[in-house]
């Protein structure tokens, strides 16, 4: 048994490995499955009992002995072949991908650009909110039943806490807390408690507009709202003003804007009116500018608000609105350019 431990380190010992190839016949020989070290393992039990403990541990230092020659040539080997590797600096470099604005990021900043243009900042406010400046100090009190028409999450912990229904949470703050005029939109997240489906979710963008100085007078709103709609739609766009309720403007007006695909001669995405509902206007209720510290005798001003998500989905014809935040790379793919 001595002898052939001697024997099989000398081998081990011997073996010339130069290549991939004898190194692996290295491995088959002493460390694979079939090993020769594991015929000696097998024979332990035909040698003396006092010396087998002595042999277990000369056959176990075999075993290490080829384990580190492996591990040394396979170290070798691969910086042989990395440094023998040719590298050809003619060949192009290999593409990065690039990724892509989110398409509603793209709306959002093309309104927040048009509105730049005529002197309107842009302010920001928390999602999470309060009742007065959410519902009661926009002409929504306790058990108003324009409540209902905003599905509301309440935070648990505090029931005058919520996410916010609206960005007029945000105009309301820069009411109390800014020097008049007051020229800014609030783009921003909403939340409402309705089921998700191709027409609905429970969060979506917004962009509102407020106006306050005074004289502000309707004719203000709607050359505002024109030239916004010929920025966003192209120069030859109209709009029509239908009357509408929203408690915190009063008068106030839905938007439409004439159908830019069809040119009015009616396709399904108009659903052959000629016309697109954009946005909700008004002239703000006097009652919110004096919950704001305002005297609405000597100020007057107008507000709007529009959807983020249905103005990327006129202009992109996008028909689910699951799609703007589902995140499919397949379908972010295909904005990559701006506007
Ligand atoms: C203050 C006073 C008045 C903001 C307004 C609308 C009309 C409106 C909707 C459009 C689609 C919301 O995203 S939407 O569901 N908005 O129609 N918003 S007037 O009026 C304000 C805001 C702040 C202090």
């Amino acid at each position: 048994m001595e002898n052939k431990i001697k024997e099989i380190d000398l081998q081990i010992e011997k073996f010339k490995i130069e290549d991939s190839e004898s190194l692996e016949k290295f491995r088959i020989q002493f460390l694979g499955s079939k090993n020769i070290l594991k015929d000696l393992f097998a024979k332990i039990k035909n040698v003396a009992p006092e010396k087998r403990r002595e042999i277990g541990k000369s056959i176990n230092s075999l075993k290490n002995k080829a384990q580190i020659k492996l591990e040394t040539f396979n170290e070798k080997i691969s910086e042989d072949c990395r440094e023998n590797e040719k590298i050809d600096l003619t060949l192009p470099g290999e593409n990065f991908k690039l990724g892509s604005r989110h398409p509603l990021s793209i709306v959002n900043e093309k309104i927040i650009d048009i509105f730049g243009k005529i002197g309107f900042t842009v302010s920001e406010g928390p999602e999470v909110e309060d009742d007065w400046h959410n519902f009661t100090g926009l002409n929504l009190p306790q058990e108003h039943p324009a409540r209902d028409m905003q599905d509301t999450f309440y935070i648990e912990k505090n029931p005058d806490w919520l996410l916010r229904t609206h960005t007029s949470s945000v105009q309301m703050r820069v009411m109390e807390s800014n020097e008049l005029p007051i020229r800014t939109i609030t783009p921003g997240r909403v939340y409402r408690n309705e089921a998700i489906s191709a027409r609905a979710h429970c969060f979506f963008h917004q962009v509102e507009g407020l106006y306050i100085d005074e004289n502000v007078s309707f004719a203000d709103l709607k050359q505002t709202i024109q030239y916004f709609a010929q920025e966003m739609f192209g120069k030859h766009s109209k709009i029509r003003l239908r009357p509408s309720y929203f408690p915190f403007t009063e008068p106030s007006a839905e938007v439409d804007v004439s159908c830019s695909l069809c040119k009015k001669n009616g396709c399904n995405v108009c659903k052959y009116t000629g016309w697109l509902e954009i946005m909700g206007c008004g002239m703000i209720d006097p009652n919110v500018l004096s919950n704001a510290g305002i005297d609405p005798e000597k100020y007057s001003g107008f507000a709007f608000g529009m959807g983020v998500e249905r103005m990327a989905m006129l202009k992109y014809e996008v028909r689910d609105l699951r799609m703007w935040s589902e995140n499919d790379i397949r379908f972010l793919e295909q904005f990559k350019s701006a506007w």
